[in-house]
């Protein structure tokens, strides 16, 4: 098998960011998914996100599991940092590698079975420790790679393509999110790219851990009637809490809405996400209202988007752990190590 690099060529008008980088800066190696895969859809609404908020890629720590899902950092932000994990495990190497460096931002990109099946522990303690990352699960509810197995996010009565029902009951990622602790919640649909590109740059600004739970078709094995993860059913069935613009803290910003229809969250760092409320009973600020909507619109049968809650003075596990501000990457020996004297002395104090 070969793995395509993109020509380097490029049309000398395309237009740069504030850092002098074009949109195909941004790019990867040619995928080799399925054509129409919505994995496909959601690398480049990760490119559009990067590209827009002037990231340089060299920032950018992108790390994944094992599933078609995971292998989509090959296909985004090239010039990037990059680690492939086991599966199920990115959560703790992409936990371990912001210990060492804090000064990148992390990108966690995981599948259905690789964060809801064998990652759901490394999922769950990410989320509760407030790890600084944006993670992003590509939802399709099946095992893509091996071939459309049910994932654990598959619904209830939902069918295989061949027929066959899925009889247990689903795990909700966003309900799971939520309850454990993450401070940035949000449901996106890979064919929303004017939903998710905001939703991926307000998770990327985010001062701590932001979870955006993708729903993804799979058009291999889960894109047929009877599949609750097809491009027709989430179609029919979404149902947008909010409509979410995103604005760096180096632009103007300006309101010109009518008083009641906007909820502006202003996140540690500047930035602005102003939501524009389509439903008025729903507040992107309470855990738990967030919760009870979300459980009583699924009842409905419907598959709620948008930006379900966020927590813009969250803080990290660098705050949590009170570690220095320096990344410890870039301590040397002198300040890693207190020395032979104060081994000593903590010993003494424990006899
Ligand atoms: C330890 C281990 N167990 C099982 C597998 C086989 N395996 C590879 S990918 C995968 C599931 C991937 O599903 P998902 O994360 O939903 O990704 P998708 O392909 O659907 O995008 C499984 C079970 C593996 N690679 N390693
Ligand atoms: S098998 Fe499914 S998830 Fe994997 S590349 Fe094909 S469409 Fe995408
Ligand atoms: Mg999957």
């Amino acid at each position: 098998m070969t793995y395509l690099a993109k020509p380097r060529l490029r049309h000398p008008t395309l237009a740069t960011n504030k850092v002098g980088y074009t949109r195909r800066d941004y790019e990867g190696k040619i995928s080799t998914l399925c054509a129409g895969c919505g994995h496909d859809s959601i690398s480049a609404a990760i490119i559009e996100a990067c590209w827009e908020l002037d990231i340089e890629p060299h920032r950018v720590a992108k790390l994944s599991g094992i599933g078609c899902s995971s292998k989509t950092p090959d296909y985004f932000l090239g010039a990037s940092h990059g680690f492939n994990t086991v599966h199920g495990r990115m959560p703790s190497v992409l936990t371990g590698a912001n210990l060492a460096n804090r000064d990148l931002l992390y990108l966690g990109v995981s599948g259905d079975g690789d964060s809801a099946s064998i990652g759901l522990g490394q999922f769950a303690h990410a989320m509760r420790r407030g790890v600084r990352m944006a993670y992003i699960v590509e939802n399709n509810g099946v095992y893509g790679l091996t071939k459309g197995q049910f994932s654990a996010t598959a619904d209830q009565g939902s069918k295989s393509k061949k027929g066959v029902v899925n009889t247990d009951s689903p795990v909700d990622l966003v309900a799971m999110a939520l309850q454990l602790g993450a401070s940035y919640v949000g449901r996106g649909f890979s064919g929303n790219k004017a939903q998710l590109v905001p939703l991926i740059k307000g998770a990327i600004s985010h001062g701590g851990s932001a979870f955006i739970d993708v729903i993804s078709p799979c058009v291999a094995f889960n894109n047929h009637p009877g599949s609750t993860k097809s491009y027709d059913y989430v179609r029919e069935h979404n149902e947008a809490v909010s409509r979410i613009d995103f604005i760096s803290e180096r632009e103007e910003i300006t309101v010109g809405m009518a008083p009641g229809d906007v909820v502006d969250v202003r996140q540690h760092d500047g930035t602005l996400l102003r939501l524009r409320s389509l439903h008025p009973d729903y507040s992107p600020g309470d855990r738990y209202a967030a919760m009870a909507y979300m459980q009583r619109h699924q009842e409905m049968g419907e598959v709620v988007t948008g930006l379900l809650y966020v927590d813009p003075l969250a803080t990290d596990l660098h705050t949590a752990l009170n570690t220095s501000d320096r990344p410890l990457n870039a301590l040397g020996t002198a300040e890693l190590c207190p020395g032979a004297g104060a081994l000593a002395r903590l010993n003494a104090s424990l006899r």
